[in-house]
């Protein structure tokens, strides 16, 4: 036992409760659409902006001072490591994420950076089995060291190209040996800063490539988690390769994956992309590609992504609403890709931000479950399209030309009158629900 979260009891389920560290919405047990409360959110602690973000920003380094700083030891991996499961079993959420980079040393070479790797991943085992955490998915940092400033797979150095193929073997192989269910990959630093020094059409096939090899390996292992890959516009780079969900789809469509991969989204990636966070959800529902989601909001005045807990009840309620529909998590889970603002310093904030976090988006699931059984919006959206059931219009849409659909048009003597697409009296509805 560290001393850490010393004073900080488990946090429970207690709508009554007097401290602020209690969950008023989130109930694990309570049935929601048929399952456990726990096993719909399928909530997981994002390990690197918990405990490897040291709390800088571009103006400004580390502001936090932890005990296992400076992170460049296998003890000071540890004792990080302990901490980590340590907030595990006080929140008590089922399942947690990691990065590489963020849980190990770097070693002076490959070799040791992988078998720092594989020592942390061993001691991660033992801990799972202790607090009964378990590993939503595992991913690679390849943005962080400076062997990446050009990309990783998009890198014009095939050397680079090269040592990210062999990250990616080994995280991989680390996600499955801890039963990760869910391996992503985020393009970092996939795109590109000028088209003057870019070859964008060898990046992209790059690209390709290197996701089908992922692929290939995943079924040569026998890894059955699912691969997902995280959407974002551009930050780092000013344009990445995988802006949006529809960027993706076409992309894995290109490379021939569309049926082995799917999304990890973002809701402030989504943001980014000019989109909300419930079109990026609906988009990948509607190509049988959704995953799982990060759940993390960006300030809207800023523009960054800040990366924040969510704390907006309707845009979270928003989001369940088109998981739920879609038929709910199967591998996925909601992941808060989320950290502390840098004067955040105390260790209660990291538990708070969490509790908050989990409690915003109990309430949203409840609200989006009390809507999708009530039924109020999908009826209004059959409403909107019923014309399309009558079967001449379903021959137009199947078999029309122009000549033909012409022809109806002045025989039939068509006069589109509009009609209201209620937007208001939907949002009222909406309001009646979050
Ligand atoms: C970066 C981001 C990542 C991914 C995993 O914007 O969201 O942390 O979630 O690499
Ligand atoms: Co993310």
């Amino acid at each position: 036992m560290t001393n850490f979260f010393d004073g900080i009891e488990p946090i429970r389920y207690d709508p009554s409760a007097e401290t602020d560290l209690a969950y008023r919405h989130y109930n694990p047990d309570e049935i929601v659409m048929g399952k456990r409360m726990e096993d719909q959110l399928r909530f997981a602690v994002a390990y690197w902006h918990s405990f490897a973000w040291e709390g800088g920003d571009p103006f400004g380094g580390r502001t936090f001072d932890r005990p296992w700083y400076p992170q460049d030891s296998m003890e000071m991996a540890r004792a990080k490591a302990d901490v980590a499961f340590e907030m595990f079993a006080l929140l008590g959420q089922p399942f947690f994420c990691f990065h590489d980079a963020d849980v190990r040393p770097e070693g002076a070479s490959f070799a040791e950076s992988q078998r720092n790797l594989e020592e942390i991943v061993d001691y991660f085992g033992e801990k799972m089995e202790a607090t009964g955490t378990k590993l939503l998915w595992g991913t690679a940092n390849m943005f962080t060291h400076r062997r990446f400033m050009a990309g990783a797979a998009t890198n014009p150095d095939p050397d680079v190209f090269a040592w990210s193929a062999a990250t990616v073997k080994n995280c991989i192989d680390a996600t499955k040996k801890l039963g990760g269910q869910n391996y992503v990959l985020w393009g970092g630093r996939e795109g590109y800063e000028t088209l003057l020094n870019t070859d964008l059409v060898r990046e992209r096939q790059q690209a390709g490539r290197f996701l089908q090899m992922v692929v290939d390996y995943k079924h040569k292992i026998g890894f059955d988690g699912a691969i997902l890959i995280e959407p974002k516009p551009q930050e780092p780079s000013k344009h990445q390769y995988d802006y949006d969900v529809n960027t993706v789809y076409s992309f894995l469509k290109e490379f021939g994956l569309e049926g082995e991969v799917k999304m990890n989204i973002e809701q402030g990636h989504a943001i980014l992309a000019g989109h909300s966070f419930e079109h990026e959800l609906a988009m990948a529902a509607a190509f049988g590609i959704l995953g799982s989601i990060d759940m993390n909001r960006n300030d809207y005045q800023s523009g960054w992504d800040t990366d924040q807990f969510p704390n907006s009840v309707p845009e979270v309620a928003l989001a369940y609403y088109e998981i739920l529909k879609a038929g709910g998590f199967t591998t996925g889970g909601t992941n808060f890709d989320a950290k502390l603002r840098r004067q955040s310093l105390d260790p209660v904030d990291l538990i708070a931000g969490h509790v908050g976090a989990m409690d915003v988006c109990a309430r949203g699931l409840k609200a989006a479950a009390a809507m999708l059984e009530d039924g109020g919006l999908e009826k209004a959206r059959g409403e909107r399209y019923a014309g399309w059931d009558a079967p001449k219009n379903r021959d137009m849409l199947e078999n029309g030309t122009l000549e033909s659909i012409t022809e109806r048009v002045l025989s039939e003597g068509i006069d589109p009158e509009p009609r209201s697409g209620r937007q208001e009296r939907l949002e009222n509805y909406i309001n009646r629900f979050v």
